[in-house]
């Protein structure tokens, strides 16, 4: 029997943001968009104390501000959770190289050739980065990937929850379909059209049928991940298939100017984040989102793989010039891909 851990951040940007300024510890605390929430742009997520409020995680800000005007609202911070997030899989690195990399605050480790409990693992897990970033996470121990990302959801904040395989079923079965691994808000609504809501409800459909309507992959996933089956292995040499950023603007702009020092300033973002994991890339795409939601890319590829600044702006700026800028502009995207290991 597989011991799989999967370790999830708690209200990750927030508690970064709490720990930066510990005034705010215990407050409603909401992050997204440029921290203005009269102005565009979504919740990225909110502390437990804002979450009371029933604010959540790809709300607009607009609306998060109605339900608590007395909130503290701050923009997103890539570079310091990336900072935290990196010492955070560098404890997790250190334990075992069977980790798997997930997200910004999520890891699976595969701690069964580690000769200690699961639960003496999880609290030193949880001591070292408690102490490392003064931050908290929850854990989920379990047979599978599929199962450990469920238990660690169970008892947030601060949780440390098991699921026995001879378990899974009965905790599987109430939660909604949404819960599985795999299971997005398309798959949930053409679930919930055909009036299966839970995932024991999911469990009771012949494989004939998942496959009739999802496809023999998909479709053969669903049938095992509703009974708790999931014998994936840990991805462990992970690797980005691209770093990007882009933003909306304010007010759309019909301004040359403006457009060419916001997409200066994303390459610039870019290439930080291509230094700090060490990647060189080779293809350079812009993105530009016009007033009336077009959208267009136009990308280019350089002989060498990069990581200066002054070459990828060079690109990405090659590609604006190919953009005609017919009407004005709602949001500017870069993105590096075809990354290369630098020094490799
Ligand atoms: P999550 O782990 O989903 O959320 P969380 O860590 O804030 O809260 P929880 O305690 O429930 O785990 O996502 C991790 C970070 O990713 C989150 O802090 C902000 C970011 N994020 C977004 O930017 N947009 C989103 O829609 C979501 C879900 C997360
Ligand atoms: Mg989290």
């Amino acid at each position: 029997m597989r011991r799989i851990l999967h370790i999830d951040m708690d209200a990750f940007f927030a508690a970064v943001e709490q720990k930066k300024r510990p005034k705010l510890i215990g407050q409603p605390v909401v992050i997204g968009g440029s921290g203005d929430p009269t102005k565009r742009g979504v919740v990225a997520t909110a502390s437990y104390e804002a979450r009371k409020f029933g604010i959540h995680s790809a709300m607009p800000l607009k609306t998060a501000y109605s339900l608590c005007p007395r909130a503290v609202f701050l923009p997103v911070d890539y570079e310091a959770y990336s900072r935290e997030s990196q010492k955070v899989k560098g404890i997790l690195r250190s334990l075992t190289p069977a980790m798997e990399d997930v997200g910004i605050d999520e890891a699976f480790l595969d701690i069964s050739a580690i000769d200690r409990t699961s639960g003496d693992i999880s609290r030193l897990i949880k001591k070292e980065i408690k102490d490392e970033t003064g931050l908290t996470c929850s854990i989920g121990i379990a047979p599978n990937k599929l199962l450990a990302k469920i238990a660690s959801d169970m008892n947030k904040p601060d949780g440390l929850t098991v699921i026995l395989a001879e378990d899974g079923l009965r905790i599987l079965n109430p939660l909604p379909v949404r819960k599985l691994w795999g299971v997005g808000p398309k798959t949930e609504k053409y679930l919930n059209d055909m009036g299966i809501e839970t995932v024991g409800e999911l469990a009771s459909l012949h494989m004939d049928r998942l496959v009739d309507s999802f496809g023999p992959s998909y479709g053969n996933y669903l049938y095992h991940a509703s009974r708790g089956i999931d014998d994936s292995p840990l991805v462990t040499d992970w690797e980005p298939k691209s770093i990007s950023r882009e933003t909306t603007f304010q007010k759309d702009v019909a301004n040359w100017q403006s457009i060419a020092k916001t997409l200066a300033n994303l390459t610039r973002e870019v290439v930080t984040d291509m230094k700090d994991s060490s990647f060189k890339a080779r293809t350079v795409t812009i993105k530009v989102r016009f007033s009336d939601f077009e959208t267009i890319t136009r990308a280019t590829t350089i002989p060498d793989a990069t990581d200066l600044d002054e070459e990828l702006r060079k690109a990405a700026f090659a590609c604006l010039k190919r953009v005609e800028l017919k009407k004005r502009v709602r949001l500017i995207g870069m993105r590096a891909s075809h990354l290369e290991r630098s020094g490799d």
